[in-house]
């Protein structure tokens, strides 16, 4: 009994302890305060590699500012995340507005995190610095994907260059790499050059397709279909099954046409509904036989190295062509020989040499 009256009720209040102070106002403020400011490159690092989704979207707020301080913090957050990348399938998906790349992604997305996958989701729009908008922006369709744990939804970088939203979309996929995203998606738009751009930074190239119309109007040009190591016809639903299965007979065909592959890979062509979620698993399939082979077969890590090679000369290309542009001698001289050339009185490389000469004194 004597015990019992030592513990006393957990409703009871002591002096000293009320509640109320702790949470006042004052401290509720700072606690704002805090999270207002930017964490420190550490505190990133460690929530990164502890796979915090909060760390991560901060980090890559970083990698995307402009502003000086910003990038050399970034800087210090992706070298320290490096040693932690590189353990993903990277997969590339491309294919023209409306075709069903976001369907798809949030149906397959779902499908891998059941298998226990970690998926991030970035994308690469080079329209969005015009129309300030991104393709992943409208997020209404991977509602149910962007409420996983184990998923992590990234709109594009937006209002800058192709060069750079690219850079930093692959600055973006070592961080979800060092957050243990084993699955990165890259979602670009299939009209312009960004494809490119998607290829050189992924293992697997998915084209997306709609049964029926031709290639030209799908703006898909032969050499995209050639990137591709799989064609999904989507789409393959109601009226349009017909067509779909035609359509993959057709591309089947057209693939053996074309040159054999270095990873000796074959490129097939699948049917499937994102919005029914048929044949999505059997895409999941195919990616996971290209990995075995091209892992088995050596290509897989070959391919990763090139990518690296190529990021290496992009890179030096893009500062030395900001540092030329950004020098104020240039600025000025540029735009004198810009005038010359509209008064006819200088030829496009003599005005060139004048430039560069300017650049290299
Ligand atoms: N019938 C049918 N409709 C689909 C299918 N997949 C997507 N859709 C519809 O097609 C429209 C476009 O789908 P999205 O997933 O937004 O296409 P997207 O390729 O991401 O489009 P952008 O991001 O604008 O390039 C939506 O209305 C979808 O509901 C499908 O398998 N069958
Ligand atoms: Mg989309």
């Amino acid at each position: 009994m004597a015990k019992n009256k030592e513990h006393s009720s957990a409703l009871e209040e002591k002096a000293g302890m009320e509640l109320s102070k702790s949470v006042s106002g004052p401290s509720a403020e700072k606690l704002k305060e805090r999270r207002k400011q930017t964490p420190s490159a550490s505190h990133l690092i460690d929530g990164i590699i502890h796979g915090d989704k909060t760390a991560l979207s901060r980090a890559i707020t970083l990698i995307e500012s402009t502003a000086d301080k910003h990038q050399s913090m970034a800087k210090k957050v992706i070298e320290a995340c490096l040693p932690h990348a590189n353990n993903s399938i990277r997969i590339g998906i491309t294919g023209v507005p409306g075709v069903g790349k976001s369907t798809f992604i949030e149906q397959f997305g779902k499908i891998l995190v059941k298998q226990n996958h970690k998926v991030a989701v970035l994308a690469i729009d080079p329209s969005s610095s015009l129309s300030k908008g991104s393709i992943l922006g409208d997020k209404t369709r991977m509602e149910e994907l962007v409420r996983e744990s184990n998923a992590f939804i990234r709109p594009s970088a937006s209002g800058d260059s192709l060069g750079g939203v690219a850079r930093k979309t692959r600055e973006a996929i070592i961080l979800c790499e060092a957050a243990g995203f084993d699955t990165i998606i890259i979602e670009t738009v299939g009209v312009g050059q960004s494809e490119t751009a998607v290829h050189s930074m992924t293992d697997f190239f998915l084209l997306l397709k709609l049964a029926g119309a031709g290639d030209e109007l799908q703006g898909i040009k032969r050499g995209i279909i050639e990137m591709a190591d799989a064609i999904v016809i989507n789409k393959a639903d109601g009226e349009n099954i017909k067509a779909a299965k035609l359509a993959k007979t057709e591309f089947n065909r057209a693939l053996h046409l074309y040159p054999a592959k270095e990873s000796k890979w074959e490129p097939r062509t699948l049917l499937c509904s994102a919005m029914l979620n048929e044949g999505i698993e059997e895409v999941g399939a195919l990616i996971d036989e290209y990995v075995t082979k091209t892992k088995t077969n050596g290509y897989f890590s070959m391919k990763r190295k090139q990518q690296n090679k190529f990021w290496l000369i992009q890179t030096i290309e893009n500062s030395i062509k900001s540092k030329f542009f950004n020098n104020s001698k240039v600025k000025s001289e540029l735009e004198k020989q810009l005038k010359a050339i509209d008064a006819n009185m200088t030829t496009p490389f003599q005005a060139a040499e004048k430039i560069l000469n300017i650049a290299a004194e």
